[in-house]
Formats: structure tokens, C-alpha cells, sequence
């Protein structure tokens, strides 16, 4: 997949329409202590140094927001102030040019601003939505400070959050329109069937797939996974509503119109997923690392245990859309695991050995990304193509697909889908 081209400025909150709860002042309180608990008790302990990069006006910003938090009674729309400055700023920084080169300072800088506002905001009894968003900001766009500080912060407001009417007690079911009629499902002739198997040992998997490099569909190797029975878009509602990710709009990361937004979980689903105006995709996002709630559902293929890197090397990605969403042909440098939790997704796969025939875009940001329109081939500009020899499947709720390192693969949904890649080497 390609590096970011730049996010779009996050929306609005909309308005922090929390419900205020009877016993405000208190509850308040109470969550400030909780979050004041978090910071170093000493205000030297925020570790303010950001070196050369950023200009010294910034640092004397972030020196007096972080004053007026460790002083008793402050007027917090002050520090608030101070925050909304910081945050614009480094925020210009973050979106300048491409991602890869952002100064990390910046990143920090970033996370320090959401910090002091989320804090400003709690101290002043201000809405729990709104900092929850605004921590998903700095966990996303900032760099990680004070020993990952905003996901604690996230932790203790998570009690604190409105919650969500159970679906059965809603007035009126949401009206659904669906752009697209059922997807269609591609015919796959036998010789090009991606094997299957169900729950290979170890040995076998090694020996037949994972040294000779080809692809195959594990079976029953996951159908124990919490998510496997839990999961539906109530309870992605539920569990990861309020919380803000980012989402892929627009067909496909090669066109041009494509671009990058943050917005809640919950708007995600109710403009892309239940009403399909235009294609939205929560794409490559490492989800489970910013919502630990959702890690306890999935587990790693035990298969991952004959790479040689540890756990925490595995690079785990939610791929949650509607149907028709397409990630056009590419290649990854990490061997794949793509477990299906639901919905289908049909894959196509082309082995390194092709390339020559896939036409690779030519410029570095592109350059594992091929560019042929993969189920509708301009054949007159790719005549190669044709001749490339490839495997396909449709891959149903509970199966994983290998996906060798390198090897190349299209995938499009034919239904609402949420899988997860698990890059390992
Ligand atoms: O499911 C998708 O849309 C793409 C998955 C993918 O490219 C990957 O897992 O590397």
C-alpha cells in the first residue's frame, strides 16, 4: 500500500451533545483526579524538549499551558487557549508534504497539545466525547509521549462516555439505501482455485506453502476467535462508536479523487456502510492497537509462530467497508495472513514471478502498486496482462488466505466486510 497523501483536517465535533450527567461538578472532579493521576507529579516530569526543530516561541506555549495545569484553580479556558494554538500549529506541520518526513518532534509536539486540551477540557467539566476524540487525534497524528499516555487517558474517560441505545430500543429503524445492488461474484475456474485446507499442522504448512511460497486457505483455524460470533455492526457501534479513525473515501488509493479523513466510528458507519453515497474504506489501520477492547476479541494464527520475528513484530490491520470497495493489485514486503471475520471478500493473486506482465507503476510511491484495472483490463496499454497466469478465491467468514511475501494480490468486497491482515516475516 502507499504512504499517506495527506489527511484531510478532521471534522468538527459536533457539538458535544453528551448528556450531561445530574451530579456534573462531581463527576468532574472525580474525572479530573483520575486524569491528573496519569501525569508525572511533577509539572519537569512532562519532559518538554523537542531539540532544534521546533522554533522556541512553541516551546514557551507548551511551558505555559503545562504551568497553568500543575497550578491549583487555574481558569482553564486559558490553558484551553493556549492548547487550540498548539494544536493548529503543529498541526500545519503534520501536513506538510509527506508523511514519512514529518519531524517526529512535531508528532510529539502534537500529542502534547491534544494532552493539555483533553485535560483543559475534563477540568472544566467539558464533554467526554470531545476528548476522546481529541486523544484519537494524538494517538493517530502524534507520536507517542509519557509512556503512551493518551490511551490511559482514553481509558479512564471510557466509563465516562454516553452510551449507546441498545439497537432494540430505538424509535425508528434508520432508513438504509444502498447505492449498489448485490455485488457480483465472480466465476473462478477450478485450475485457478486457491487450495484449501482444513487446520494443517505446522510441519505441513511450512513444508507445502510457507517454503515454496504459495498461497492457500487455511480452514477451522480461527472459528474459536471471540469475534467470530460476536461481531456485528451493533457491536462495532458499541464497542468503538465514539471513537475516530481514519477511512480511505473514494474507489480506489490510485485515483485521483481519492483521499485520506478522520471521523468517528460511528459516522464511518452510517455514511458508508448503511447509506453508500460515496465508497468509504477504514483501510490498513492498525485498529486493535488504539482499541484494546477489540484485541481481546482476535487472537494470531499460530502459524505466525514459524516466522522469525516476535509477537509484537506482527503488524495486525482492520479492513472494515462496505461492498465494492477494491484494493487494486499490489505487493507487500511481509508474509500475509488475511482471516475474513465477515462478509466476502474475492481475491486474486499473481505470483512475484508475473510482475513483468503486471505493469508496475512506475513513480517510488507507486512503485508495488500495478496498473492495471485487474476485472476490467485495458489490454490495448497492458497486453502482457492477459498471459499473466494468477489464482482467485472468494474468501468466506472464517477462512485465512496466505499471501506469501511479494506475492501480488486484488481484493474486492462482495458484501459489508471486516477482515484482518496479519504482516509477519
Ligand atoms: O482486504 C483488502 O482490501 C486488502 C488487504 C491487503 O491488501 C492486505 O492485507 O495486504
Amino acid at each position: 500500500m502507499p504512504g499517506s497523501k495527506g489527511l484531510s483536517s478532521p471534522t468538527q465535533d459536533s457539538g458535544g451533545q453528551s448528556p450531561t450527567p445530574p451530579d456534573t461538578a462531581l463527576a468532574a472532579h472525580t474525572l479530573w483526579a483520575d486524569l491528573r493521576a496519569l501525569l508525572p507529579s511533577t509539572r519537569e516530569g512532562l519532559l518538554l524538549d523537542f531539540g532544534e526543530a521546533v522554533e522556541s516561541s512553541v516551546l514557551l506555549l507548551l511551558q505555559q499551558a503545562a504551568d497553568l495545569l500543575y497550578e491549583e484553580g487555574t481558569d482553564s479556558a486559558t490553558c484551553l487557549g493556549l492548547a487550540e494554538i498548539i494544536l493548529d500549529y503543529s498541526w500545519e506541520k503534520l501536513n506538510i508534504g509527506t508523511w514519512r518526513d514529518v519531524d517526529k518532534a512535531w508528532r510529539r509536539v502534537y500529542a502534547y497539545g491534544c494532552l493539555f486540551k483533553v485535560l483543559c477540557v475534563c477540568r472544566a467539566g467539558g464533554a467526554v466525547p470531545e476528548a476522546v476524540r481529541t486523544c484519537d487525534l494524538g494517538l493517530l497524528m502524534g507520536a507517542s509521549i509519557l509512556d503512551n499516555v493518551l490511551a490511559k487517558v482514553i481509558g479512564v474517560l471510557r466509563p465516562h462516555l454516553p452510551k449507546r441505545p441498545a439497537a432494540g430500543d430505538a424509535k425508528e429503524p434508520l432508513p438504509k439505501r444502498t447505492r449498489t445492488g448485490p455485488a457480483e461474484v465472480p466465476a473462478i475456474k477450478t485450475p485457478e482455485r486457491v487450495l484449501r485446507l482444513h487446520c494443517p499442522s505446522l510441519e505441513h504448512f511450512r513444508d507445502n506453502f510457507l517454503l515454496p511460497q504459495k498461497p492457500v486457505i487455511l480452514e477451522e483455524v480461527v472459528d474459536h476467535w471471540p469475534c467470530m460470533k460476536k461481531w456485528s455492526i451493533e457491536y462495532i457501534h458499541q464497542v468503538a462508536g465514539s471513537r475516530t479513525v481514519p477511512v480511505e473515501v473514494g474507489s480506489r488509493y490510485t485515483d485521483e479523487e481519492w483521499s485520506q479523513t478522520l471521523m468517528s466510528v460511528d459516522d464511518f458507519i452510517s455514511h458508508y456502510i448503511e447509506n453508500q453515497d460515496h465508497t468509504g474504506y477504514l483501510a490498513q489501520h492498525q485498529l486493535f492497537e488504539q482499541i484494546p477492547e477489540l484485541k481481546q476479541d482476535i487472537g494470531i494464527p499460530d502459524y505466525c509462530c514459524l516466522g522469525k520475528g516476535e509477537e509484537d513484530d506482527i503488524t495486525v490491520n482492520a479492513w472494515f467497508g462496505p461492498a465494492g470497495t477494491v484494493s487494486p493489485l499490489h505487493q507487500d514486503p511481509q508474509q500475509n495472513f488475511l482471516v475474513q471475520v465477515m462478509g466476502r471478500k474475492y481475491v486474486r493473486l499473481y505470483s512475484p514471478a508475473e510482475t513483468e506482465k503486471l505493469y508496475p507503476h512506475e513513480g517510488h510511491l507507486l512503485h508495488n502498486t500495478s496498473q492495471v484495472d485487474v476485472e476490467e483490463p485495458d489490454l490495448v496499454r497492458f497486453p502482457r496482462f492477459e498471459t499473466a497466469a494468477f489464482q482467485a478465491c472468494i474468501l468466506n467468514p472464517g477462512q485465512v488466505l496466505f499471501i506469501p511475501v511479494q506475492y501480488w494480490h486484488y481484493v474486492r468486497a462482495l458484501d459489508t466486510s471486516f477482515s484482518i491482515s496479519f504482516w509477519w516475516s
